[in-house]
């Protein structure tokens, strides 16, 4: 088999290696926007787009995906060398993988090289939905006071720049202005990140810059976008460059950025798509009326659950999830956690056998062949603890429940925070916070409960002497006897709830 270069023109070839899009990809037109290309969409909506469009009458919901940051342009690059194309590389659970090449992305834009050009392709008619994967910390809002954040520097450029932006803001802005001008439908802004009440906070986040910016625009959006709430869930790692050669050994595929990613797949939605959508549910994804119970049960389990895995697998050392979780103390405690603190303040989820759900997800994180690396779980973790862990301590909290799992979890991310781990390895901190959390978590090695004084972070949790009493004890005890001596003490007094 000859290695060929994945692009349109040897699409045809790749028939007989792998899974390939048998509709006519040059009948496809954008009806979608999406912002931020990264692993995820493409393992996710992408996927179910590319699965749809094998359906005749969908050849108007391609994608075109938008790389909003400079830090994006290797992506953009890649797309628009394999004119979209990419390898999506399931790794299934027994080890074999199967591999799909995908071409529900049609166009692709790179904003930072002309914004006018995205800025016009966002109020073209025929768009009738943007969906967006910005990151937990792409809504420029504080979890804590719930605000919008004006004091950030890309808000103020937005601002004063209108026709140059930088955020998402500032094109939605711009490109939904420019439709209300040219007489056009409004459309849906899709929020497919991890936030609960995810479409919720888009809206409010983007009138809140609106009501500054263009402040009478704020009527026409509330009568013409609507924001639909999503759940989405893929594991998605980061690819390696062991991906990346194995699949040109064994597919003879030169893919410059395939992605890899677990057998499971999940989207709930809600129906609320104001000028129409594509049949998703035809390819496996729910919708329903109200998608907030399934948001915060994924949040405050799987996502909460990777965050567990991911500090205290780091402290030990470990460089994937799937090591944190086949270690049997750990994979105790995280047990301990979503019963005895998580599955309290989920209520009642209808349909849903939420038993089986957890032991699922102790089998995908278990999945050896992912290797999620703990380093992508632990990135940004102060935009992701507020969201993912801290409501169910409030929650919690409010009801006198226990919090002993979430304080230890927290109290060994204020020692991760010093930045090393616990045989003198450095850890590698990717957070914007970084400075603050180590100069906290510094001064905490005398007094633990200032690092929670980080108030952008904790809110008011430092008011509480229940939270600071067992996440002062925690720490002490996780320096005087190591990260897994403690997790197994606080194992063995499970019943002993506060
Ligand atoms: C992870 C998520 O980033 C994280 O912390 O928990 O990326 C997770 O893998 C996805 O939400 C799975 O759907």
């Amino acid at each position: 088999m000859e290695k060929l270069k994945l692009n349109a023109q040897n699409l045809s070839q790749f028939t007989d290696r792998v899974a390939v899009p048998k509709y006519d990809r040059s009948k496809v037109k954008a009806g979608i926007i999406h912002v931020g290309i990264g692993g995820f969409h493409r393992a996710h909506q992408a996927f179910y787009t590319d699965q749809l469009l094998h359906t005749k009458g969908n050849e108007n919901w391609g994608i075109c995906g938008v790389a909003l940051l400079d830090f994006d342009k290797k992506i953009y690059d890649t797309l628009k060398e394999q004119d979209g194309l990419y390898t999506l590389v399931v790794k299934e659970l027994d080890g074999s993988l199967t591999k799909t090449i995908i071409g529900s992305i049609v166009e692709y834009l790179f904003a930072p090289e002309n914004p006018k050009v995205v800025i016009e392709k966002m109020a073209d008619e025929a768009i009738k939905i943007i969906t967006l994967t910005i990151t937990e910390g792409g809504y420029n809002y504080n979890e804590a006071t719930k605000q919008f954040d004006f004091k950030n520097p890309l808000i103020q450029h937005d601002l004063e720049n209108p026709s140059q932006p930088k955020t998402i803001f500032g094109y939605l802005t711009q490109s939904l202005k420019l439709r209300k001008a040219h007489n056009l439908k409004g459309l849906a802004i899709q929020s497919c990140d991890n936030i609960q009440g995810n479409g919720h906070v888009t809206k409010e986040m983007l009138l809140s810059f609106v009501e500054k910016a263009e402040p009478t625009l704020v009527d026409w959006i509330k009568s013409n976008v609507s924001f639909p709430n999503s759940m989405v869930d893929r594991i998605t790692p980061v690819t390696s460059l062991l991906d990346i050669s194995n699949l040109k050994e064994t597919s003879r595929i030169d893919d410059a950025w395939p992605v890899v990613c677990e057998p499971f797949i999940q989207w709930v939605i809600e129906d609320d798509f104001i000028t129409g959508r594509p049949a998703w549910e035809k390819v496996g994804a729910q919708f329903v009326k109200d998608v907030l119970p399934y948001e915060k049960m994924k949040l405050s389990l799987l996502n909460a659950g990777h965050s567990v895995l991911g500090i205290l697998g780091a402290l030990m050392g470990y460089d994937t999830i799937d090591e944190a979780v086949n270690n049997q103390n750990i994979r105790i405690f995280l047990n301990g956690y979503m019963d005895t603190e998580v599955t309290p303040v989920l209520g009642d989820l209808q349909g849903i056998n939420l038993s089986t759900y957890k032991e699922s997800l102790i089998q995908r994180f278990g999945n050896i062949y992912i290797k999620d690396q703990i380093e992508r779980i632990c990135f940004e973790s102060s935009t992701k603890i507020p969201i993912f862990i801290l409501p169910t301590v409030k929650k919690q909290l409010k009801e006198n429940g226990s919090i002993e799992y979430a304080a230890f979890v927290i109290a060994a991310w204020s020692i991760y925070s010093l930045g090393l781990d616990e045989n003198g390895k450095s850890l590698n901190i990717n957070d914007a916070m970084a400075g603050v959390l180590h100069n906290k978590a510094m001064e905490a090695k005398d007094k633990p409960a200032l690092f929670l004084e980080i108030e952008t972070i904790f809110g008011g949790l430092k008011e509480s002497a229940v939270f600071v009493k067992a996440f002062t004890s925690a720490y002490q005890n996780i320096l005087k006897y190591g990260i897994e001596k403690s997790v197994i003490a606080i194992n063995n007094n499970a019943v002993n709830k506060i």
